[in-house]
């Protein structure tokens, strides 16, 4: 059954502010961030209350494992019907986290399995320690993805390596992770989230408007035929140019007093 939030235990997901980034954290290292439908819940929640200034979200978890994935603890009570409202319940907030207002940048490492690659693959930027390994051990536990993964991670790696990753139990090593594309970075043990929020102010600096774009229509025109995508990305182009901040972006270079782009950026 959906759970209502309990006041009375500790956060599952607790949030931090840093000026214009919120640090949402998987809070349940115990249970190595297994994931409740009480976390989604407050996942959702606090995806909701974020306050306007907040411009980007720096995603991690607490111990030593990112996210063990789904709460198997929750699975023999469920029925089918009861199956497919969970989906649901993590598809809604999974698809605030993709198609939200704010970029998200996700800190893995440890385990990132199942549910939680599923969650990782919501993010709009995955920063992975040396030590993350990733798999999808499903077919193992008599179960199937069911938060999002078989669309998510099939786009991000191919459909032919989540079959024989479900097939098999195999995990990608972060090295591994990294090179067929499902990180966009890999950095030493215990700096990740330091590289996060790194990353997390970048992405605070640009326009809003082109963030916008980058969240939204991006993976719209992905979807679309080339035409369609065309179309699409001409208007999205002509709104983002013609926003005052683009006007003095673009003047600020002419003008030789914005950065350049370097080579390491
Ligand atoms: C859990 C879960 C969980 C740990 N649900 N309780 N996911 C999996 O098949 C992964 C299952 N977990 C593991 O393989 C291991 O726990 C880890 C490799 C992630 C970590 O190992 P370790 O040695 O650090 O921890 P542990 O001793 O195995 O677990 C610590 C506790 O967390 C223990 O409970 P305790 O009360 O005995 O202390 C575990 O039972 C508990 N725990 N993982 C519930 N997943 C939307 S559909 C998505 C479908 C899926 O995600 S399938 C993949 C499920």
């Amino acid at each position: 059954m959906l759970q209502a939030l309990n006041p009375n235990t500790a956060p599952l997901v607790t949030v931090q502010l840093h000026g214009r980034v919120a640090e949402l954290t998987l809070n349940r290292p115990d249970k190595r961030n297994a994931i409740s439908l009480a976390m989604v819940a407050e996942l959702e929640r606090c995806i909701a209350t974020l306050p306007a200034t907040v411009g980007v979200v720096v995603l991690a978890a607490r111990g030593e494992h990112f996210s063990a994935g789904l709460d198997l603890s929750e699975v023999p009570e469920m029925s089918a019907a009861e199956g497919v409202q969970h989906s649901h319940a993590w598809y809604r907030v999974f698809e605030q986290l993709q198609f939200g207002r704010v970029p998200v940048v996700a800190v893995l490492q440890g385990a990132v399995v199942g549910g939680g690659l599923e969650l990782a693959a919501c993010a709009h930027v995955r920063v992975a320690e040396d030590n993350a390994y990733f798999g999808l051990p499903e077919g193992r536990r008599g179960i199937f993805l069911g938060g999002g993964g078989s669309v998510r991670v099939s786009k991000l790696i191919g459909f032919s390596r989540v079959t024989e990753m479900m097939l098999t139990g195999r995990t990608y090593s972060a090295a591994e992770a990294f090179a067929i594309g499902l990180t966009h970075y890999t950095v030493a043990t215990g700096t990740g989230l330091a590289k996060a929020h790194e990353l997390a102010l970048r992405i605070a600096d640009n326009a809003p408007m082109s963030n916008y774009a980058i969240l939204r229509a991006l993976p719209l025109i992905a979807e679309q035929p080339m035409s369609h995508g065309l179309m699409t990305e001409s208007l999205m182009a002509a709104v983002t140019q013609s926003e005052p901040e683009a006007k003095q972006r673009v003047q600020a270079f002419l003008a030789k007093r914005a950065a350049k782009v370097q080579r390491g950026d």
